[in-house]
């Protein structure tokens, strides 16, 4: 109650947009926390929005709980759902949207203390945020491990993979199960049998080939130990703004990184919907793009995108 009390004094100090140009100008070690949002003008769907969020599809194609396409121990199972659905969310590699741009401009401007990014599409890496200031929370589709000899690649391997729907197969188990007469038999990446269910097994000629997935962290998995390293022995003491882009908040720990953090330090919200369970000093709701243009130009600042204008 005490937090809330001081948390809603606080209030008082910020409102406008202005308030948020200057705290940015004041600011020297601010952590940005993002989400799928700043990714979805480069066409890659979101999780929550309605109607256009990777869920709703779920939903309009049968699965109840779209969550559990994202379940490891739903993808160890059956691998097949997982790679029949993951090309709506592929990243691209050759382009990043204003806001990731704004992010580096940030960083350029020696004011980003750490990115902690929800998003797996590794696009931070395009617009040049350095490794040290950016934490992938949930991994990335940047490389994909074996679940069975942690052989890792890079995630380029098995793109075409789920560009075509095919459960990709573990190259180096497959040279091993070359190498085993007894196996030697026909392999398939069998679309419809989950992999338990033909897990060392002749009888359909299908044998139990495990495939790398993409190094995300699925439900039930551990985050990065980065994560909370970086975030309790060394942003915490230090930040003294946190922007928060693009993401519902609904995903812990991510959404609980505030709480990490002394409740004198401002934060600001930017999406397109108002995050109703969390309480923010300033939020500013609009296509981030779009707010973030708005917000470098009223600070005399300019970020380096081809889709971000000078126009009033
Ligand atoms: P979410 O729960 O789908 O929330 C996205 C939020 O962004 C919503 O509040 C939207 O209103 C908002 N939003 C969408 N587009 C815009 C826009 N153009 N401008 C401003 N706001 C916008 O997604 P979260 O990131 O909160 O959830 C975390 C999940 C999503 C993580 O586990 C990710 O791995 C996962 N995800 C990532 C990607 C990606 O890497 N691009 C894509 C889809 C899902």
């Amino acid at each position: 109650i005490q937090r809330e009390l001081r948390r809603r004094q606080k209030l008082d100090d910020y409102n406008t947009i202005d308030d948020a140009v200057s705290l940015l100008q004041k600011s020297k070690n601010i952590m940005v926390i993002t989400g799928a949002g700043i990714s979805t003008s480069l066409g890659i769907p979101d999780f929550r929005s309605r109607n256009t969020g990777f869920y709703s599809q779920l939903r309009a194609r049968g699965f109840e709980s779209p969550e559990d396409v994202f379940d490891i121990e739903n993808f160890d199972n059956d691998p097949t759902h997982f790679y029949g659905l993951a090309k709506e969310i592929l990243p691209v590699t050759d382009r990043c949207s204003p806001t990731h741009a704004f992010i580096r401009l940030l960083q350029d401007k020696q004011k980003l203390l750490t990115n902690y990014t929800q998003n797996i599409d590794n696009i931070e890496a395009f617009a040049g945020i350095e490794p040290e200031r950016l934490i992938q929370c949930h991994g990335s589709w940047a490389t994909a491990s074996c679940r069975k000899c942690h052989t890792e690649v890079q995630g380029e391997v098995i793109f075409e993979d789920v560009r075509h729907q095919r459960v990709s197969l573990c190259q180096t188990c497959l040279d091993i199960i070359e190498k085993q007469p007894r196996k030697r038999k026909r392999i398939s990446n069998g679309k419809s049998k989950s992999r338990s269910s033909h897990s060392d097994s002749e009888d359909d000629g299908r044998y139990d080939v495990p495939q790398p997935g993409p190094n995300i962290t699925f439900f039930g998995e551990k985050l990065p130990n980065r994560f909370f390293d970086r975030l309790t022995e060394h942003d915490a003491a230090i930040v003294d703004l946190i922007i928060v882009i693009g993401t519902s908040m609904k995903v812990a720990p991510v959404s609980e990184i505030p709480n990490y953090v002394d409740e004198k330090v401002p934060q600001i919200y930017i999406s397109r919907e108002p995050a109703d369970h969390i309480n923010f000093d300033i939020t500013l709701l609009g296509y981030c793009d779009d707010v973030v243009a708005e917000l470098a130009k009223r600070a005399g600042w300019t970020i380096d995108h081809a889709k971000v204008t000078d126009a009033p």
